[in-house]
């Protein structure tokens, strides 16, 4: 008895001093370099963090995938959640966030970038990379995805529910005339986020959802107040869930969550059948959100190992069925289901036409007027 714990202690002194303790932060925090994997990909286990700190939008994963993370490295994925992406940032931005992992949109990119926010990626650790739809990547707002690699890309339009809308919803009119909204009282929500909002707006005055114009900013302001009273929220977070139970008939929404509270979401919801999803005629946005590293991450090799588990094309494939976004994983893409792939047909996803009317948000250098906008408009 007493040797055989003998050996124990000292086999566990052993795994200690060659690395294995995995207790607190990485070996080589910080500084992910070539050597840590090998050409074919293998990880170098020994590097690896006990936990990792993920900071991602509200049902954005499937759990199954931290567990499965978890089950083949021993590294507990820690998720935190947020809204938009101004909220991320400012916690970003404060500093000691304690994040490893992050996930902006397009123009979030650029800020974090900017601002020095986001460590370069160490492409040797993401051989998962050639998995990944060429097409989505080197856009503008990360050239040569320095920072980041796409995570899921979607659109931004109207969720409604079918038996309160027989004859459907083809334009914004729907959530912003008072008149064709006085009806639905205190039964639908606006995202709650600074360019989204505005966007639909500017999206129904017929004009960019980038623009800067003072007098034509001040009428999308304008319908935004005029909507206020009969809003049942901003919401950015259970859009999904109040539709799927009925609470909500019509919101301004994101494409996955619309798909989710038709679907439902795992163990966590129902889904609704009668929940429809829209690209209005006047447009709306399309936008990709990415992963990046945290510059001041501690566990930057571990960071990687997780990035690459994601975009192996099994994984993608079975996050996006689970969140009902777009994959740009081109591999996951022949895996999905029959079922996602028609509810993309129906409109979940952009087709050739609906596309043609899609637009991407800018970074607005420089300039506070969305923000200004925003704020005058929660505080009316
Ligand atoms: C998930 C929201 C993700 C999309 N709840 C926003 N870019």
């Amino acid at each position: 008895m007493l040797r055989r714990s003998l050996w124990i202690v000292i086999l566990a002194l052993l795994l200690a001093a060659c690395g294995g303790g995995n207790t607190g932060g990485e070996q080589s925090a910080g500084t992910p370099g070539g050597t840590a994997a090998t050409a074919s990909g293998e990880v170098d286990t020994s590097k690896l963090s006990a936990e990792l700190y993920f900071y991602n939008w509200s049902d954005y994963i499937d759990p199954a995938l931290l567990e499965a993370f978890e089950t083949e490295y021993g590294v507990k994925v820690i998720v935190d959640t947020f809204d938009s992406n101004e909220d991320m940032i400012a916690k970003v931005r404060a500093g000691n966030s304690g994040y490893d992992l992050v996930v902006p949109s397009d123009y979030a990119v650029s800020i974090l970038a900017t601002e020095g926010l986001v460590a370069p990626l160490d492409k040797a650790l993401l051989p998962n990379l050639t998995h990944l739809d060429s097409g989505l990547l080197d856009q503008l707002f990360d050239k040569s995805n320095t920072y980041s690699l796409p995570y899921m890309y979607g659109i931004t339009g109207i969720a409604y529910n079918a038996k309160e809308f027989p004859n459907g919803i083809d334009s914004w009119s729907a959530l912003l005339d008072p008149a064709q909204v006085e009806p639905f009282t205190g039964r639908f929500s606006m995202l709650d986020d600074e360019r989204e909002t505005p966007a639909a707006a500017l999206k129904l005055l017929g004009s960019s959802l980038n623009e800067e114009d003072p007098a034509i900013l001040k009428q999308a302001e304008e319908l935004l107040i005029a909507q206020k009273p009969f809003l049942a929220a901003y919401n950015s977070s259970d859009v999904n869930r109040k539709l799927a139970s009925g609470e909500y008939v019509l919101a301004h929404a994101w494409s996955g969550m619309a798909m989710q509270a038709r679907n439902g979401l795992g163990d966590e919801f129902a889904g609704n059948p009668d929940i429809r999803f829209v690209i209005p005629k006047e447009g709306g946005m399309i936008w990709m959100d990415n992963i990046a590293i945290l510059k001041d991450s501690p566990n930057a090799y571990t960071a990687h190992v997780f990035m690459d588990f994601l975009m192996r094309p099994e994984n993608a494939a079975q996050n996006t069925e689970y969140i009902g976004y777009l994959t740009p994983n081109k591999d996951a893409v022949p895996l999905l289901s029959q079922e996602v792939k028609d509810l993309y047909a129906e409109g979940f996803a952009p087709d050739v036409t609906v596309r043609e009317r899609l637009e991407w948000a800018q970074r607005m250098q420089g300039s506070t007027a969305f923000t200004d906008l925003w704020t005058a408009v929660k505080g009316e």
